[in-house]
C-alpha cells in the first residue's frame, strides 16, 4: 500500500493512525502541501485525487480518498483490531465523535479556506488564526461534552479501546496547538489523548516521526 501524505496534514495523520493500529505495512508517499504553490495541486497528484487533498491511499490498483472513507475501507478489509464497536447505536456516536471533527472543525481550518481567508479577502495572519480558533472551540468544546456523557465512559473516547473517535481527536488536538489555541479546559480530550500518546501506534503516526518531517 502506498500512502500519499504530508506529516502535518491531520487528515493524513488520521490513516497513519489506522494503518497503525492494524498493524499494516505502507510506504509513505510524500506530498508537500507548500512547497512550488502546494504538489496537490500537480497534473499527476490531480488525477489520483481531483480534490486535490492528502491522503490518498493506493491499494490493489485503486486509489482512495477522504480520510474516514479511507479508514472503513482497512476497517472492512482488516477487522481486527476493530475500530468501532458492536452495537449499533454505539458505532453511531463513535462515528459522530470522529465526524464533529472531520466536518465541522478541520474542513473551516484547513490550508485552503485560511489561504483563501488571507489572500482573496485580505485577512491578516493573525485574523486566520483566530478564524480558525474560534471553530477549532466550537467542536472541542462540543467533543468533550460527548466523552463526558458517552455510555461507555473509559480510557479511550469511547470505551477502553482506541476507536475512530481517537483517530480523528490525537491530530485535532495536534492541529489546535499549531493555531495556538487554548486547551487546558478539555479535561476529558486531554486525558484521552494522554492515553492515545502512549501507544506506538499513535507515536509513530506523529507529524515529527514522519520521513517528510521537517
Ligand atoms: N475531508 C478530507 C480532508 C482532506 C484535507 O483537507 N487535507 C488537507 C491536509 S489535512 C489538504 O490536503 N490540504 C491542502 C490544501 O488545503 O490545499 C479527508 O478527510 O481526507
Amino acid at each position: 500500500m502506498k500512502l500519499y501524505t504530508f506529516f502535518r496534514s491531520s487528515a493524513s495523520y488520521r490513516v497513519r493512525i489506522a494503518l497503525n493500529l492494524k498493524g499494516l505495512a505502507y510506504e509513505s508517499v510524500p506530498v508537500h502541501l507548500r512547497r512550488g504553490g502546494g504538489e496537490q495541486h500537480s497534473p499527476a497528484y490531480k488525477k489520483k485525487n481531483p480534490q486535490e487533498l492528502v491522503p490518498a491511499l493506493e491499494d490493489s490498483g485503486r486509489i482512495l480518498t477522504q480520510s474516514l472513507a479511507i479508514i472503513e475501507y482497512i476497517e472492512e478489509r482488516h477487522p481486527e483490531p476493530p475500530l468501532l464497536p458492536k452495537n449499533p447505536a454505539d458505532r453511531a456516536l463513535v462515528r459522530a465523535m470522529a465526524l464533529a471533527i472531520a466536518c465541522e472543525v478541520h474542513p473551516i481550518q484547513n490550508l485552503r479556506v485560511l489561504n483563501h481567508l488571507k489572500s482573496e479577502l485580505k485577512q491578516s495572519d493573525e485574523a486566520a488564526n483566530v478564524w480558525a480558533r474560534h471553530w477549532i472551540a466550537l467542536g472541542l468544546a462540543a467533543l468533550e461534552e460527548m466523552i463526558e456523557h458517552a455510555p461507555n465512559r473509559g480510557t479511550f473516547s469511547f470505551g477502553d479501546t482506541p476507536t475512530l473517535a481517537d483517530i480523528c481527536l490525537v491530530p485535532q488536538l495536534a492541529n489546535a496547538r499549531r493555531f495556538g489555541s487554548e486547551l487546558s479546559a478539555y479535561r476529558n480530550l486531554l486525558r484521552v489523548e494522554a492515553a492515545c500518546l502512549e501507544l506506538a501506534a499513535f507515536v509513530n503516526a506523529a507529524p515529527e516521526n514522519q520521513p517528510d518531517a521537517e
